[in-house]
């Protein structure tokens, strides 16, 4: 076998579910089935809340990629569109599907669709997650430049973050929590000026939907004690250093989501190190909306197709890249966070 980085990572991956499998044992029979749940203060060194059930949130996954790329304007994006709706409703939640018309760096109109479904829209603290879910309608950065306007299947970069919304919203419907939590999928995220574009670089370009929602709240007065975006979280050797800008706007959740992680087992995921900082949905969640909001998304620092990873805005973004482990990681630490929250 070549021992290259990829499969060095994989080894690691691979110890840190066995690990992760051995600790889970003791409070889990499989998918689906509560741990146990204490009620005194030390509720968040220990795991509480159900088993995430990555299975299922790689079907979200797929689901997603089987209407094909999810690109603006498509009729991918209107049925891919309209069966996150379903899902989100069927789960019980309150959906409010928020369209605008927005323009593209090249002054194209897209028609966007952010979708917000809301478990327990009753209760005034709330927590927020988001992600993308539209496609990127060109592999700009694909080795091959014969690819460079081929649209991205997206199963992480986009799909990914959606999915593991999916099944946190699976979950928390079977229970009554004290908590209300928001959903968020924005649309027209990755829209940004192509690297084969002569038109001038302008980070305004990327993250329409957010920038809209963000000016035009979907509830007057809508406030969050915190947002998390989930952006490319399915990645085979994915590893989520501390966002830059997240650190910047919202230390205290970013310490929160990665204590929650190592609580949980997947401290191996979630580095201590601060990687870059990333033009995202979360900005203008922050910057407008004036919601605390920290970015998971992924940073590897040796990867010289991106420091993204090695299929970020290639034709390989697709459900053979997809690792359930990151899924695992990312989704358990979420509901640990949610949990934990009083
Ligand atoms: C920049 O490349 C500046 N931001 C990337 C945000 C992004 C694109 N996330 C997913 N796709
Ligand atoms: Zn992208």
């Amino acid at each position: 076998m070549i021992v290259n980085r990829k499969n060095i990572k994989r080894c690691v991956n691979f110890v840190g579910v066995i690990l992760f499998t051995i600790h889970y044992s003791l409070y889990t029979v499989s998918c689906g089935n509560l741990r146990k749940q204490t009620t005194d203060e030390s509720a968040s060194m220990q795991p509480v809340g159900p088993a995430f059930c990555a299975d299922s949130a790689y079907q979200y996954c797929q689901a997603q990629c089987d209407f094909g790329p999810r690109t603006m304007n498509s009729k991918a994006h209107d049925g891919c569109e309209q069966w996150v709706i379903s899902k989100f409703k069927g789960f019980g939640l309150d959906v409010i599907p928020q369209k605008a018309v927005l323009k593209g760096y090249d002054g194209t109109s897209l028609n966007s669709t952010n979708i917000i479904a809301s478990y327990r829209p009753d209760l005034k603290e709330r927590i927020l997650l988001c992600a993308h879910w539209d496609s990127r309608p060109w592999a700009d950065n694909d080795p091959d430049e014969a690819n460079h306007k081929t649209p991205v299947m997206a199963a992480n970069d986009g799909a990914s973050g959606v999915a593991v919304m999916l099944e946190v919203a699976r979950l928390i419907s079977k229970d009554t929590l004290q908590m209300g939590v928001d959903f968020i999928c924005f649309d027209a995220e990755d829209w940004g000026v192509p690297q084969w574009s002569d038109a001038n670089y302008d980070g305004n370009t990327w993250a329409l939907g957010s920038q809209y929602w963000s000016a035009n709240l979907h509830k007057k007065g809508y406030k969050a004690r915190f947002g998390i975006l989930l952006d490319m979280v399915g990645g085979l050797g994915a590893q989520f250093y501390k966002e830059a800008l997240s650190v910047q706007y919202a230390s205290n959740i970013v310490d929160k989501v990665w204590r929650a992680a190592q609580v949980v087992g997947y401290g191996s995921f979630f580095p201590t190190q601060i990687g870059t900082g990333v033009t995202d949905d979360h900005v203008p969640v922050n910057t407008k909306a004036k919601i605390p909001t920290i970015d998971i998304i992924p940073y590897y620092p040796n990867c010289e197709q991106s420091s993204f990873g090695p299929t970020w805005h290639t034709i390989n973004d697709d459900m053979e890249h997809i690792d359930k482990n990151t899924l695992q990681a990312v989704g358990q630490t979420l509901i640990q966070v949610i949990y934990s929250e009083k």
